[in-house]
Parts: structure tokens; sequence; C-alpha cells
């Protein structure tokens, strides 16, 4: 009967509407409330925060953070080595990238680790923010008993020089702009490869024939040695400020080079 199957009809209509709406509501709805996601976000970007930072800690020997911020003492904070720095000649603490940084003023200041523990031999990174508008100067001096130069980064007039093995190695990379700039040299005794990174990106690649780097010396930071822990020639002294100077024991990939310019929060 007509009235009867217009009754049926709006009752199934009625069914059809509400399964659509049901099934458009398990499609759209969020699995909790916006709080539960923003935090499961939050923890994922913590989760992915540490792993970043355990890598970061593989093979780090040597972290001056440079936040000390007062006295004559860059703390090493990497492992449980000393690696303490001294800082003399004036050299003082400026803002940095991450909290403090330490300055030189070009005219004979500079900070020494007497002694290095830990020192890499085959394989090495070394990691640091660089300020300046210097056109020569020293910006990292490992000497050994067997070499003053024995791993050296050096603002060469104005490309950044890399110096191991009784030679040296022009980049053609400038940094001398005024502005920070994140700087990874890395060297490995494995087909003597060298190579520079600049802001988190490879700019130089070669080789720079050598044996492996030998251990105990002494570094500098803001001078070169020209004999072991001295021996400093006003030519190569730097002018500008330095932060987050990491030495490593490995040949750091590409994506953690770039995590590292990248700058994670790591305690
Ligand atoms: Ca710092
Ligand atoms: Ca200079
Ligand atoms: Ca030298």
């Amino acid at each position: 009967m007509k009235a009867q199957g217009a009754t049926e009809y709006l009752v199934l209509m009625s069914v059809v509407l509400g399964i659509t709406l049901i099934c458009v509501a398990i499609l759209v709805w969020p699995t909790g409330s916006s709080k539960d996601v923003k935090k499961s976000q939050t923890d994922i970007g913590i989760g992915i925060n540490k792993i970043a930072c355990a890598e970061l800690a593989q093979g780090l020997v040597l972290h001056w953070k440079f936040n000390e911020g007062t006295g004559d003492t860059a703390y090493n904070s990497a492992g449980a080595n000393m690696n303490d720095a001294t800082l003399y000649n004036g050299t003082s603490w400026a803002s940095g990238v991450r909290g403090k940084a330490v300055s030189f003023d070009g005219d004979g200041s500079y900070l020494m680790l007497n002694g290095t523990s830990n020192m890499p031999s085959s394989a090495i990174t070394t990691a640091f923010w660089v300020k300046t508008s210097d056109n020569q100067g020293t910006l990292f001096s490992y000497a050994s008993s067997n070499d003053q130069n024995e791993w050296l980064i050096y603002i060469g007039s104005p490309p950044i020089t890399i110096y191991h093995g009784g030679g040296s190695t022009s980049t053609g990379i400038t940094v001398q702009d005024g502005n920070w700039h994140h700087v990874v040299a890395t060297w490995s005794d494995s087909g003597d490869a060298v190579q520079l990174y600049k802001d988190g990106a490879l700019a130089y690649s070669g080789t720079r024939a050598g044996a492996p780097i030998i251990g105990n010396g002494c570094v500098t930071l803001g001078q070169d040695q020209d004999l072991l822990c001295g021996g400093f020639a006003a030519v190569d002294a730097f002018a500008g400020q330095l932060d987050d100077v990491r030495v490593y024991n490995r040949v750091l990939p590409p994506q953690e080079i770039e995590l590292l310019y990248k700058n994670p929060e790591c305690p």
C-alpha cells in the first residue's frame, strides 16, 4: 500500500543516513583528544632528539661548549677524560651560537690544552662554529711530538687550509664574512680522504696523505703551534669567536654533520 511504502522508504532513508554519519565520524574523528595528539607529537620529537644526541655522542673525545662565560677554564664535556683547556693572554667570553663562546683578539690571545687524552689516530672529525672577519689565523692547531702541524685547520689568506702529514691542502672555502658558520673537517688514514663541510653541507673533498695522528700532544685555538705547545707567530693569530668545538675519533657521515649543524638540544 502506498502510505505504508512511504513509511518504509522514510525508515530506510533514516537508516542509510545514520550509517553514513557513523562512517564519516569514524573517518574524521581523531584517535585521542587534540591534547593527546599534541603530546604524542612532542614525545616523537623528544624521541628523535634522543636518538640524534646518542648518535652525536658516539666517538666524541673532546667537546668544549664554552658556556662557562667566566674564569679561565673551558671544561670538556665529552666522557670521563680530562681535556679541559685554559684561556691565555686576554682570551675572553662572548655570546655564542649556543650560550657562550670564546673570543680571540688577533693579538696573541689563545686557548690551550696541554696533553690531550684519547686523541684520535686513524680517523678524525673536528667541528666548530666560527665567527670572524680575519683573513689569516689559526682555528684549531694540534701538535704532536712528531709534527707541529699534526692536525691544523687554518684560515690561510683566505681559504681554509688543512695541514697533516707534513703538508697542507687548501679547500678554497672561506668563512670570514662576520657571520657565524659551522665548519667540519674530517680525515681518514684509509684512502687519506680529507673533507670540509660548511654550514652542514660538503664543501670540499680531496686527499691529504699522512700517517695516523700521534696522541698526547697539545691543542691550541687562536694561535698556531710552531713548536709543541708553543712557538706562536703574530701572523698566525686569529681574531674572532669560536663555539662548540668537538673532536670525534671517527669520520662523521653527512647526515650526522647536517644534524650537528641543525644543533639539536643535547645535554
Ligand atoms: Ca657555547
Ligand atoms: Ca689574524
Ligand atoms: Ca704550525
